[in-house]
């Protein structure tokens, strides 16, 4: 199998409305490493489900993931854009990594137990095996290199230890060990009414996040409504660490404007909230605004998505196939 050195995957889920978290700890990566690797990015509707989803709006949401792939600047002519449910060989590899994957590396994954809660005995099985569908992504397009957030790092280091498993068993070198990129200023973004947890899609509160689908006065809004402590902001990142609401609010406005956490900091030193709010809403409705009014339009371009995501399946198959192809032949399934 030729090696390739640079290669991308990633993917974001249909599962609801995106927002800031998805789009500065992933999507806005995307967009500037495009210009150094082959990339494939996917929509992975096969991960949605592991939750349930409203098959009425499933296919809205999966469009809606794709549009903000190319409205963030995604270039869909460069790069693979595609929808994971419609390349086979994800799931197909995915069973062969369940039967790579040993049950106590999966018992550890946080997020699982973040997701199931108290509830772990009636969640789909799917929630439980989601890290090794989640390797079977990554490793059936031999990549080398998945940008993620935060949250994603120990599925990350799940894979790798997939892959040397694999390699080792059957002798082999065909996968490479994937190196996780998480960059940026913000790697984890919290909820605004919470700095201790996640800002995500599943969250009950609109509050607790910024959509990419919001307009500039619901940004501006949600940001002067969004819970700090009653001190003015802190005057060096030590400080500013121990205050979740705080240091959230500086991680954001660091990474919308491309600048060091410690530069916001030093920026808004021992003033008050209301005027460093002001100033990022203002800041965030500019920076995601052209990005939503692309997302609108091309979301009435149903015809233009389409043919994009048609062409991404096609180009993510000449690539899955022959590497599932291969696997086939390493494991010694029958082969006419
Ligand atoms: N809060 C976040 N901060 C930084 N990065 C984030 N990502 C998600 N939330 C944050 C990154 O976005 C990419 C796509 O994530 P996903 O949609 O596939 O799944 P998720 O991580 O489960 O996102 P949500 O919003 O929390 O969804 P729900 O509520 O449905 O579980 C990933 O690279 C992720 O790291």
């Amino acid at each position: 199998m030729e090696k390739v050195s640079k290669r991308i995957l990633s993917g974001v889920q249909p599962s609801g409305d995106l927002h800031l978290g998805n789009y500065l700890g992933a999507i806005k990566n995307f967009v500037s490493l495009q210009k150094e690797f082959e990339c494939f990015f996917c929509v992975v509707d096969l991960h949605a489900i592991t939750v349930w989803q409203d098959p009425k709006i499933l296919k809205q949401k999966t469009r809606e993931v794709a549009a903000a792939f190319i409205a963030s600047g995604i270039d869909p002519e460069k790069n693979t854009l595609f929808v994971q449910s419609q390349v086979p060989q994800h799931a197909q590899l995915a069973w062969i990594f369940n039967c790579v994957a040993r049950m106590g590396w999966l018992n550890r994954m946080t997020q699982f137990k973040d997701k199931a809660g108290k509830n772990s005995e009636n969640v789909s099985v799917g929630l439980f095996s989601y890290p090794t569908l989640m390797a079977a992504d990554i490793l059936i397009y031999l990549a080398t290199h998945v940008p993620v957030g935060e949250d994603q790092k120990q599925h990350l280091e799940l894979t790798r230890d997939i892959a040397q498993k694999f390699n080792s068993d059957f002798k082999t070198d065909i996968f490479p060990i994937p190196e996780p990129l998480i960059l940026g200023a913000a790697t984890r973004v919290m909820s605004l009414r919470d700095g201790l947890k996640k800002m995500s899609k599943s969250d009950p509160s609109d509050y607790s996040r910024i959509m990419l689908s919001d307009s500039e006065e619901e940004i501006q809004k949600k940001i002067r409504k969004a819970k700090t402590d009653p001190l003015p902001l802190p005057d060096n990142i030590e400080d500013a660490k121990k205050r979740p609401e705080a240091i959230n609010l500086l991680t954001i406005y660091a990474a919308l404007n491309d600048l060091e956490v410690e530069k916001a900091v030093a920026n808004y030193a021992g003033k008050e909230f209301s005027q460093f709010k002001k100033d990022l809403g203002e800041l965030a409705s500019a920076k995601l605004s052209p990005i939503s009014l692309e997302m609108n339009k091309l979301m009435k371009d149903e015809k233009y998505l389409d043919s994009i995501i048609s062409n991404g399946k096609e180009r993510a198959i000449n690539v899955a196939e022959p590497v599932l192809s291969k696997i086939y032949e390493i494991i010694g399934f029958f082969r006419d």
